[in-house]
């Protein structure tokens, strides 16, 4: 519909307006280094329990150490659950399946803990996650031979993100179930969000609906503004 287009409606400077306040969060990210690490580490400590709310990703240019966001792209997002959530496996396959979540937690699972990074700077370290390796779900499928990435889709409606056969396949690419040690909440994507690990925040899309085989991987929604399409983590 209309978000591209909205998203780059120019600027004085007539730079897209996403882009602009990317480069402006790479800038004062590098200016809370000024704040120094033992600092950030008593601000996290005090913090511990408390994540932030912060939609328009200015907060991550604060100093708070290992605290998580909560980002959407949409505002509210209505909760799907039990009774009403459902995942889609389509596009270029040759077994198309919808999955409900008591389908998806009867399916293997991995788990493993690891660091999240945004790209705008904020890193939590020892995320514990645990889910379905999406590679157990394209086995399932059994993509073409056409087929050579995935579309990711969320159901607040515009979020879309893809990976290459390669990283979908990796081990630690997984379909999320639970997420520091609960099932995974609603701000952080739940009932089902991707999570990619070895790539940038990004790449995991929250409130995960569908995942679509393609014959060319399609930029999803960050890379219209600027994004790499390659997420991995650099550094
Ligand atoms: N649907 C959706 N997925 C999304 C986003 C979003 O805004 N909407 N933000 C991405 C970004 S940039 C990051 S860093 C992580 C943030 O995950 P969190 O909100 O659980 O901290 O989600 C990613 N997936
Ligand atoms: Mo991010």
């Amino acid at each position: 519909m209309d978000d591209v287009d909205r998203s780059r409606t120019p600027d004085a400077s007539g730079a897209p307006v996403g882009r602009r306040v990317v480069l402006g969060l790479v800038g004062l990210g590098a200016a809370g280094v000024v704040g120094g690490a033992s600092f950030s580490r008593r601000l996290s400590e005090w913090l511990a329990p408390v994540e932030l709310r912060d939609p328009t990703g200015l907060i991550a240019t604060l100093p708070l150490g290992p605290a998580f966001r909560f980002y959407s792209v949409t505002g509210v997002v209505e909760p799907r659950d039990e009774a009403s959530y459902r995942l889609e496996v389509g596009g270029l396959v040759a077994e198309p399946a919808t999955y409900g979540l008591a389908d998806l937690r009867a399916l293997p699972q991995t788990e493993f803990t690891s660091d999240f990074h945004c790209v705008t700077g904020w890193v939590v370290p020892g995320v514990h996650w645990v889910g379905v390796p999406l590679s157990e779900l394209l086995d399932r499928a059994r993509p073409a031979a056409s087929a050579t990435a995935v579309r990711f889709r969320s159901f607040d409606g515009t979020y879309t993100e893809s990976l290459g056969l390669e990283d979908a396949r990796a081990a630690r690419t997984i379909v999320a179930l639970e997420m520091l040690d609960g099932p995974v909440s609603h701000d952080h994507g739940g009932p089902v969000r991707m999570y990619v690990d070895g790539q940038y925040g990004y790449k995991s899309t929250k409130w995960l609906s569908a995942i679509e085989l393609t014959e060319d991987e399609v930029p999803g929604y960050w890379e219209h503004r600027g994004y790499d399409v390659d997420g991995t983590i650099r550094g």
